[in-house]
């Protein structure tokens, strides 16, 4: 038993300890979160040719050289032999095209083949887990792109859900942003629809004009693929029809299978020539 006055001591020298021991662990972490606010704070008022100091040397893709949709149609018309099927045209019903904003939307969209994180444009999209943890996948390459700093952002983030999207600095990226978005692992199409509407809202507040999707869940999470870009042409296209401000949605390619489905369907959600597909024309079974 402690008596009275020992007590008191005790409870001293413990409140002692006790500071010494928490202290160095709070100064460790305030001193980790007001670095990745200083390095954010920092890019972001850095100069253009200050900022390509960062990424590796003559490693980037400026916008004006990811041609438009009605540009890339017209210098590879081998495309036109890759015909959609019944189960597309199924697909592509599911929505209704203001038909008069064809060619204006034809010029602000592109595909890209190659690594998302050479784009230099206003954000690229991460296909993310719940917990913000760098894992494999495009997830991986953004991290090692974009330096430890990015890491220590999304863990002031809180994790993000399924089909919800979150967005921090791109740090080392020529991307501006990064926006973490996390696809489904059950093949819900409402979450990974979710997920390109959510990751497009940022636009206003933001102020982002680019932005770039790489082929969300359909990776690590198994998401059909060809479903996969139903979902984001579909999106994007009602996206653009009401969104004026947007200059350009990249969809960025990174496997064949998703460049040939890609070359398909963005024939349908984004005609160049006006077919009318609703005639169910250049169906292949
Ligand atoms: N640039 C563009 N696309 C890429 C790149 C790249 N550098 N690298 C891969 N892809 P995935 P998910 C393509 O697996 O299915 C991570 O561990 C890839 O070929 O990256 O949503 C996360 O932490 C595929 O077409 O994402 C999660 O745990 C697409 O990006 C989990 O994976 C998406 O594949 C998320 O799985």
């Amino acid at each position: 038993m402690i008596l009275p006055a020992n007590r008191a001591i005790f409870f001293s020298i413990f409140h002692v300890y006790r500071a010494q021991l928490v202290r160095p662990f709070c100064l460790e972490k305030m001193t980790t979160q007001s670095k990745w606010k200083v390095e954010k704070n920092k890019i972001a008022n850095l100069p253009l040719e200050e900022k390509r100091k960062l990424y590796k040397p003559g490693d980037f893709i400026i916008l004006d050289k990811v041609d438009p949709w009605c540009k890339f149609v017209i210098k590879n018309r081998d495309i036109e032999m890759l015909k959609h099927t019944l189960d597309d045209l199924t697909e592509f019903q599911k929505i209704k095209l203001d038909p008069s904003k064809d060619k204006e939307l034809s010029e602000k969209v592109s595909i890209f083949q190659g690594d998302i994180t050479k784009l230099e444009i206003d954000a690229i999209v991460n296909a993310a887990n719940s917990r913000l943890i760098a894992g494999g996948g495009v997830d991986g390459a953004i991290h090692r792109a974009a330096g430890p700093f990015l890491q220590e952002e999304c863990n002031s983030l809180h994790g993000c859900g399924t089909g919800e999207a979150k967005i921090t600095s791109g740090y080392n990226l020529p991307a501006k942003y990064v926006i973490h978005t996390v696809g489904p692992r059950d093949g819900s199409v409402t979450a990974l629809q979710s997920c390109y509407d959510k990751s497009l809202a940022f636009h206003h507040e933001h102020k982002i004009k680019s932005i770039a999707f790489p082929c969300i869940a359909t990776g690590i999470y198994g998401f059909p693929n060809r479903l996969a870009a139903h979902i984001a042409l579909r999106t994007a296209r009602k996206f653009l029809e009401a969104n004026e401000e947007m200059e350009r949605i990249i969809f960025c390619t990174f496997m064949p299978v998703d460049v040939d489905i890609y070359k398909t369907l963005m024939q349908m959600y984004f005609p160049v020539h006006g077919w009318n597909y609703n005639d169910g024309a250049s169906v292949s079974e």
